[in-house]
Order: C-alpha cells, then sequence, then structure tokens
C-alpha cells in the first residue's frame, strides 16, 4: 500500500508540474507564428545580399569593359554573330560579352570571372574561338547574378535589334529583356555606350525601371 501511495502522490505532481494538451498547443501556436513572422524577415536579408552581390558584379564588368574598350576602340558586340558565327539568338549579349572580356589578344584578358559566377542556362556551344577567349572549352557562358540568372549585356548600337533580347532564366524559362529607357529623357540608357542589368528576383525583365526589382549598371 505505501507504494501505491508513493506512485500515486508521483503522478499527482506530475500532473500539476506537465503541460497540459490546451497548454502545449498555445505553445505551439505561438512557435508557428513566430516562425511565419520571421520568414519574410529572412526573405528580405537574402534578397538583400543578392542584389548587393549583384551590383558589385555589374561594377566589376563595367571596369574591365572600360579597359577593352581603351584597347580595342569598341565596346563589345551584343552578339557573336558580329564575327561570322551562328547563335541560338539566346542569352546572345552576354555570352559574347564574356567571350570578349576574357579574350588573350591585346592586353587581355580584361576580366577572369570566378568559376562559380559562370552558367550555361541554355546548354549551348561557340563554334569558333574567335574572340581568342581563354576558355578552353566551347561552352557558350553566361555571367550569373545573385539569383543564378544571366545577366543582360546591350552594345548601343543594337538596341532597336530586339531579337536579340531573348533570354533564358535558370527555371529554363525564356524572356524577353529589351534594353531599357529613361523615364525623364525617354532616350536609351547608356546612349552611344551599353548597357548592363539584372532581372533581379522576380525573374521578369521591368528594363530596369526604376521602383522594379531589377538591378542596373547606369
Ligand atoms: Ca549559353
Ligand atoms: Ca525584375
Amino acid at each position: 500500500m505505501p507504494t501505491t501511495s508513493r506512485r500515486d502522490a508521483c503522478a499527482e505532481r506530475a500532473g500539476h508540474e506537465g503541460f497540459t494538451l490546451l497548454e502545449l498547443l498555445v505553445v505551439i501556436g505561438i512557435i508557428v507564428v513566430l516562425a511565419s513572422l520571421s520568414i519574410p524577415v529572412i526573405r528580405s536579408m537574402s534578397d538583400r545580399a543578392k542584389h548587393t552581390q549583384t551590383s558589385a558584379r555589374l561594377d566589376q564588368l563595367g571596369l574591365a569593359l572600360e579597359q577593352y574598350t581603351g584597347d580595342f576602340g569598341d565596346f563589345p558586340p551584343t552578339s557573336l554573330r558580329a564575327y561570322g558565327l551562328k547563335t541560338n539568338r539566346v542569352n546572345d549579349g552576354i555570352e559574347t560579352l564574356l567571350r570578349c572580356l576574357t579574350t588573350e589578344e591585346m592586353s587581355g584578358p580584361y576580366d577572369q570571372p570566378p568559376e562559380i559566377d559562370l552558367i550555361n542556362t541554355d546548354n549551348d556551344k561557340v563554334e569558333d574561338n574567335a574572340t581568342g577567349s581563354y576558355f578552353a572549352t566551347p561552352d557558350a557562358f553566361e555571367m550569373a547574378d545573385g539569383w543564378a540568372n544571366p545577366i543582360v549585356y546591350w552594345h548601343s548600337r543594337d538596341y532597336d535589334e530586339k531579337k536579340l533580347g531573348k533570354y533564358q532564366t535558370f527555371a529554363g524559362e525564356r524572356i524577353e529583356c529589351l534594353p531599357g529607357k529613361s523615364e525623364k529623357t525617354g532616350q536609351y540608357q547608356g546612349f552611344g555606350e551599353y548597357q548592363l542589368y539584372s532581372v533581379g528576383g522576380d525573374e521578369k525583365s521591368q528594363r530596369g525601371e526604376p521602383g522594379s526589382d531589377d538591378v542596373v549598371g547606369w
């Protein structure tokens, strides 16, 4: 009998000290609410980091472009078709830019992108190394933005060549990335020069419009 009494006493004490089902449900509810509140904050911090990373890549490409142009007297073209090569007309701008900036001609290479920044979303090849790139494989690489999508490049000479505006995202979607215009002047950004921009986290081009999530190099 004394044993039973001790067991009963322990059970009674445990009943008072433990959680009731209602208390557990309340605690779980609070955890769920806190977690759902923190997800947008974490997502926003991650998006800011990707935005910063993309801006740095655009700056780096801009510097390399200036050096290239100092030697060659012109910015790289928007398509390898300028070298008489065939292309699939997807990601042409950035593929051509990377091939040109990695040339070993003149005082190149003007840029040596880390491997982690190189992608090939449309999985295409260049038929001839007409630009003298140091790449030892024929892959027509693009440079990735912070969201792993190709950065967009246009030579000003080609701003009206709409067919060169087709890009493929990391997810495989084909989107149109036309050159952006200034709201104030109505003229193309980078008039007489070039344009570099990223479509941002929404994977849609707003042509660098203010207020969009596009990251621009102008
Ligand atoms: Ca490619
Ligand atoms: Ca966008």
